[in-house]
């Protein structure tokens, strides 16, 4: 019963009739673009989505000001802010990133297999997913693969991120972009969200086109969070790979010695039209496939944990537990919503192979499982 626990009667924030709801079941989402509302129910609705948006055009005010005419203008709209600096002491961390069109293997091993079960993986699994991608200074060369997640943005309290943005998509898939990041203080010019006639510069990344965000590193901004798409598109774009994490560490504070990113998410038929749904961590499904995570006995240990989809997923870790919310209880399974993020901080005691995976029994059964090994 693949998708079955998504039953929603509200997908993407706007409600939808019962023939929706019933659809949502199986995995759909409904995306908003440009004021026209694509149901994504089935296999190949993507690019009904992906075509209705590049016909969205960069609003009028999107390179300086919003369109005085613009109804329900208001005085927020003809702000203008200042570029963030670093704070005495802080640096610029800069990253230049590409947004591209990647085909991913959600199940890479051959034969396609899950090592926790021990059992066969039917195919397909490969699709057409989009996905941030390292590049060097200046958009020079890639400096990694386009994988999901995107690349780690790293910095500490102080610093300024300056984030230099492209969006390559090949003409195929042709439609704007932009990068939001969570946790991080920005201003409207930085917010990457993409708001019809209200859309500023950073908000809307046309194809070919690039921008620079500069998002600041405050105090309150400590640990781990996630950026994605905010563009016109973003529903779909989020649900098919473009999604990251930034993570803000104290100043000059201590560095867990293995620190990693987990996104919990689905890629079900509409997004990848594959027959069936995958429960991912990280775009790969079923252990073996998705993160081995090796720490040796003694290790500080920071797993960041995310949801980035329309459900509630668990993290639970065999043999171990932590602080819930750095509190006065221990939990071994804890659950993290849409966009949200948990720290799982421990010091390594217990060697051996680990399972982890999330307690949800259909997205375990489906693939949201991994192995953690500790070696003495
Ligand atoms: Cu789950």
């Amino acid at each position: 019963m693949p998708g079955s626990e998504q039953g929603s009667n509200s997908v993407a924030g706007v409600s939808i009739g019962r023939r929706g709801f019933l659809a949502a079941g199986a995995g759909a989402f409904l995306c908003s673009i440009g004021g026209q509302e694509i149901l994504v129910e089935k296999a190949g609705d993507a690019a009904k989505a992906d075509a209705a948006a590049a016909r969205v055009k960069k609003p009028a005010g999107a390179k300086a000001k919003i369109a005085a005419t613009a109804p329900g203008t208001s005085v927020v709209d003809q702000l203008e802010f200042a570029t963030p600096k670093p704070q005495p002491g802080g640096k610029v961390v800069e990253y230049w990133i590409q947004a591209t069109a990647p085909l991913w293997d959600i199940v890479p091993t051959r034969p396609r297999r899950d090592y926790w079960h021990g059992t066969r993986i039917a195919g397909p699994s490969v699709f057409r997913a989009f996905a941030y991608q390292l590049m060097t200074e200046g958009f020079a060369s890639t400096a990694g693969p386009a994988a999901i997640p995107g690349p780690t943005l790293e910095c500490e309290v102080g610093d300024v991120l300056r984030v230099h943005v492209r969006n390559g998509l090949p003409d195929k898939y042709a439609q704007a972009i932009t990068m939001h990041p969570h946790g991080v203080r920005y201003t409207p010019d930085y917010d990457g969200a993409y708001m019809g006639d209200f859309t500023r510069a950073g908000a809307y990344i046309g194809p070919g086109e690039e921008f620079t965000y500069v998002w600041e590193a405050v105090p309150e901004a400590v640990g781990a969070w996630p950026y994605h798409d905010h563009g016109p598109n973003h529903t779909l774009n989020s649900m098919r790979g473009l999604f990251g994490a930034i993570i803000v560490h104290p100043k000059n504070g201590p560095r867990a010695d293995v620190e990693r990113v987990l996104f919990l998410h689905s890629l079900a038929p509409p997004t990848t039209a594959l027959k069936r749904v995958f429960q991912c961590i990280n775009g790969r499904a079923y252990a073996g496939n998705t993160p081995t995570i090796e720490v040796k006995a003694g290790q500080r240990v920071a797993l960041h944990v995310f949801g980035i989809d329309d459900a509630f997923h668990d993290f639970h870790i065999h043999g171990h537990r932590w602080r819930k919310d750095g509190g006065n209880f221990s939990t071994d399974n804890q659950t993290v919503g849409p966009a949200e993020t948990i720290s799982v901080r421990f010091t390594e005691d217990n060697p051996g192979r680990w399972l982890y995976h999330c307690h949800v029994m259909s997205h375990q059964d489906n693939g949201m499982a991994g192995f953690y090994l500790v070696t003495p």
